[in-house]
């Protein structure tokens, strides 16, 4: 009986802007505590917060930008809306792009390519067990998608997905693929929304808004984007340097080896450099 109602489509109440371009594809609330099994952001680690996982798929024709989007829950005892999570910087997601926010810990792993974001709170995402409705904000604060839990609150130990991905009513994740909880940044069977998400994608773009790239901490940026705000982010959407008017060469002070995003707000070019020290 319980299998059979796995099958079932499970009915939800949820809805979705007319003019959405980002939707809730997938909700992990409930990562199961048996073993590793609910380790979704595969760290090794499992915990009940930190796995916890919201994917967004971008279903428009054009490149969205996400950055500062809000993830808010309902809070069933005063009624009010909680902020969970605020997007990070330079997060743009191109045509079926997807983007992957974990509760905590770290994303280790390709996750077809998405953006991924991990919440740095102790809190991570709090996503309830036993129902709640979960709101997708954008950076304006307007309302964008949201998804009432309580029709699939059972703790299921796996995660929601939409089926077919995108189009279809949420259900149980191991209905459609027995055996396999979640599929972060992917597709229900494994394969990836759009291969030109993420870092990966950004760097295909070849884009030369900051030289030398690689670099030692000292670089010079193109003429295009000279005089502009630029935010330089790290990997987790936190802002580590914000330049207003900024001249031809800037430094990355102490900051450490690793990649970074560099984002000129007012004509919204963006791209990826490495620094080494
Ligand atoms: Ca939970
Ligand atoms: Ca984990
Ligand atoms: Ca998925």
């Amino acid at each position: 009986m319980f299998r059979k109602l796995l099958l079932l489509t499970v009915c939800y109440l949820c809805f979705t802007s007319a003019n959405a371009q980002l939707i809730i594809n997938e909700v992990l609330y409930d990562p199961s505590n048996t073993g590793l099994e609910g380790d979704a952001n595969g760290d090794g680690v499992y915990d009940q917060v930190q796995d916890e996982f919201i994917e967004f798929v971008n279903i428009s024709s054009a490149d969205l930008d996400v950055s500062r989007y809000r993830i808010y829950d309902h809070d069933t005892i005063t009624g009010l809306k909680t902020l969970r999570h605020t997007m990070g910087y330079n997060l743009i997601l191109p045509p079926s792009g997807a983007l992957v926010v974990f509760g905590g810990g770290t994303a280790i792993g390709t996750f077809g390519g998405a953006l991924v974001e991990v919440d740095l709170g102790t809190l991570g995402l709090s996503l309830g067990n036993s129902g709640e409705k979960i709101f997708l904000a954008d950076s304006s604060g307007n309302w964008i998608d949201s998804i009432n839990t309580n029709a699939l609150s059972n703790n299921p130990n796996e995660s929601y997905t939409r089926d077919p991905d995108i189009s279809g009513s949420f259900i149980q994740h191991g209905s459609v693929t027995p055996g396999k909880l979640f599929s972060p940044g992917t597709y229900i069977n494994g394969s990836p929304f759009n291969t030109q998400t993420g870092i990966s994608g950004i760097i295909k773009e070849k884009s030369s808004l900051i030289f030398p790239n690689p670099g030692n901490g000292e670089f010079q940026i193109s003429s295009e984007i000279q005089g502009q705000t630029l935010r330089i982010s790290n990997l987790f959407g936190q802002e580590i340097l914000k330049i207003e008017h900024a001249g031809r060469n800037i430094s990355m002070g102490n900051a450490p080896e690793g990649l970074y995003f560099i984002y000129a707000a007012e004509s919204k070019k963006s791209q990826v450099f490495v620094l080494k020290h």
